[in-house]
C-alpha cells in the first residue's frame, strides 16, 4: 500500500524514515483497519497519523499478528473507546521521533510494546514487577499526554493499549518500544511483542516451572502453546494440553505437550481426570482461555498444598468470579500475569536475540500469512478455530 507523507523528504532503507531534527516531522496519511464500533469488521479507512509528540515514538509497521486480546475488544468483552485501531503484536521502523527521545531512532528496527516499562514507577524498579504505571489495561485510547494521534474522516480515532498495530503507522510513548536486532525477520519476531513472550514468561518468570514437575495448560491457542515451550524450556518432564478443539492437539505435541486431553470426553470434573491421570501430581496449571469458569477447574486442578495455577487468559471485563476460598487454604498458590511477568523493554530484545540463536521456534505458531488488506479474513480463521497465529504483511 502506497502512503502519502507531507512536508518531508523521504529514504527507502529498511523503511520510511524522517531524516530530520526530532520533533519536526509532518503528518502521515495511510491506510489503517478502523473499528468503527464492536461487534464489527475493519474498515480500511485513509487516516492521519500526526507526528510523535516530545518522548513519542512513530513507527511504519512491517508485520502484526492477530491475537484473542484483539478479538475480545470486537466482541466487547475489553473495554475501549470507539472508532480504535487495535492489534499489539508488531515488528516496525522508527519512521521519526519526538524531542526528547533517547533509546531509539530513526530506521531502527523495533517491537512497540503493549506493556510499557517507564523504569521509574514502583512496578519498574520493583525485581519482581513489571506492570508500568503507565499500561493501558483500563482502555484510555489515548498516549500519555491524554491525546490521539490518530484522525478519520474528522473523527479522532483511539489507541490500544500503548501499541495501535493495524496500520501502517502508529505512534507510541517511548516507554513503549523496544529497539530489536537489525536482522531479526520481521513476520516472526513480531510474536515477540505478545503471544510468544505472554505464554513463555508465564511458565518461566510467573510461574517459575521448576524441572521434573507436571503442568498442565488450559487453552492451546497461541499463548497456551507459548506456555507448553516456556513449560519445556523450564525441564518439566509432563505437559498435558487441554482443549475442546482437538485439531489443536499435534501442534500442542509438537512444541512440546507429552499428552493432550478434551473435557468432554469425560462426564468427571476435569480436575479429578487430571488428578487420576498423575497420581494427584499436578505442580502448575495454567488457563490460557480467559474464561471464569476454567481459571476456577485450573486452580482446582493443581495440587491443593504445592500447586501452583497462573491466569493468562483475559479476564472478561465486569465479570466476578466465585470460589471456595478452601481451595487456597490448603496452600495452593493463584497468581496471574500480564506480558508473562517480563519487563518488556528489558526482556523483548533479549528474546529477539535468543531467537536468533535458535533457542525456541516461532514457525510452529504460524500458520497463516496474509496481506494486511485481509485482515477480516484473518480473524474469521481465528473464529474458526483454523489458526494459531495470523500474521498480516504490509
Ligand atoms: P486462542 O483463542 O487462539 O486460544 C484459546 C484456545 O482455548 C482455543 O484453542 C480454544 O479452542 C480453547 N478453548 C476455548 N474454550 C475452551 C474451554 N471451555 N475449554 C478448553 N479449551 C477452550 O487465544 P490466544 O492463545 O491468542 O489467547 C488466549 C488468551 O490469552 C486470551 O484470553 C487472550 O486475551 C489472552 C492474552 C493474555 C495476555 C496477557 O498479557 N495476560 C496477552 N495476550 C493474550
Ligand atoms: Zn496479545
Amino acid at each position: 500500500m502506497k502512503c502519502l507523507i507531507t512536508r518531508h523528504t523521504l529514504r527507502e532503507t529498511l523503511g520510511t524514515v524522517f531524516q530530520g531534527t526530532p520533533g519536526e516531522a509532518g503528518v502521515i496519511k495511510c491506510k489503517a483497519a478502523v473499528l468503527w464500533d464492536q461487534k464489527k469488521p475493519f474498515s480500511i479507512e485513509e487516516i492521519e497519523v500526526a507526528p510523535p509528540k516530545t518522548k513519542e515514538v512513530r513507527i511504519k509497521i512491517l508485520a502484526t499478528g492477530i491475537c484473542r486480546t484483539d478479538d475480545h475488544v470486537i466482541k466487547g468483552k475489553m473495554v475501549s473507546k470507539f472508532p480504535v485501531i487495535v492489534g499489539h503484536e508488531a515488528t516496525g521502523i522508527v519512521e521519526s521521533i519526538g524531542e526528547g527521545v533517547t533509546t531509539v531512532k530513526p530506521g531502527d528496527k523495533v517491537i512497540p510494546l503493549f506493556l510499557p516499562q517507564c523504569r521509574e514507577c514502583n512496578a519498574c524498579c520493583n525485581p519482581d514487577g513489571n506492570l508500568c504505571i503507565r499500561s493501558d489495561i483500563t482502555g484510555r485510547g489515548v498516549l500519555a499526554d491524554g491525546t490521539t494521534r490518530f484522525t478519520c474522516k474528522g473523527k479522532p480515532v483511539y489507541h490500544f493499549m500503548n501499541t495501535s498495530t493495524f496500520t501502517e503507522y502508529t505512534v507510541v510513548d517511548e516507554s513503549s518500544v523496544a529497539k530489536i536486532d537489525d536482522t531479526a525477520p520481521p513476520e516472526k519476531v513480531c510474536l515477540i511483542g505478545c503471544g510468544f513472550s505472554t505464554g513463555y514468561g508465564a511458565a518461566v518468570k510467573t510461574g517459575k516451572v521448576k524441572p521434573g514437575s507436571t503442568c498442565v495448560v488450559f487453552g492451546l491457542g497461541g499463548v497456551g502453546l507459548s506456555v507448553i515451550m516456556g513449560c519445556k524450556s523450564a525441564g518439566a518432564s509432563r505437559i498435558i494440553g487441554i482443549d475442546l478443539n482437538k485439531d489443536k492437539f499435534e501442534k500442542a505435541m509438537t512444541v512440546g505437550a507429552t499428552e493432550c486431553i478434551s473435557p468432554k470426553d469425560s462426564t468427571k470434573p476435569i480436575s479429578e481426570v487430571l488428578s487420576e491421570m498423575t497420581g494427584n501430581n499436578v505442580g502448575y496449571t495454567f488457563e490460557v482461555i480467559g474464561r471464569l469458569d476454567t481459571m476456577i477447574d485450573a486452580l482446582a486442578s493443581c495440587h491443593m498444598n504445592y500447586g501452583t495455577s497462573v491466569v493468562v487468559g483475559a479476564p472478561p471485563s465486569a465479570k466476578m468470579l466465585t470460589y471456595d476460598p478452601m481451595l487456597l487454604f490448603t496452600g495452593r498458590t493463584w497468581k496471574g500475569c500480564v506480558f508473562g511477568g517480563l519487563k518488556s523493554r528489558d526482556d523483548v530484545p533479549k528474546l529477539v536475540t535468543e531467537f536468533l540463536a535458535k533457542k525456541f521456534d516461532l514457525d510452529q505458531l504460524i500458520t497463516h500469512v496474509l496481506p494486511f488488506k485481509q485482515i477480516n479474513e484473518g480473524f474469521e480463521l481465528l473464529n474458526s478455530g483454523q489458526s494459531i497465529r495470523t500474521v498480516l504483511t504490509f
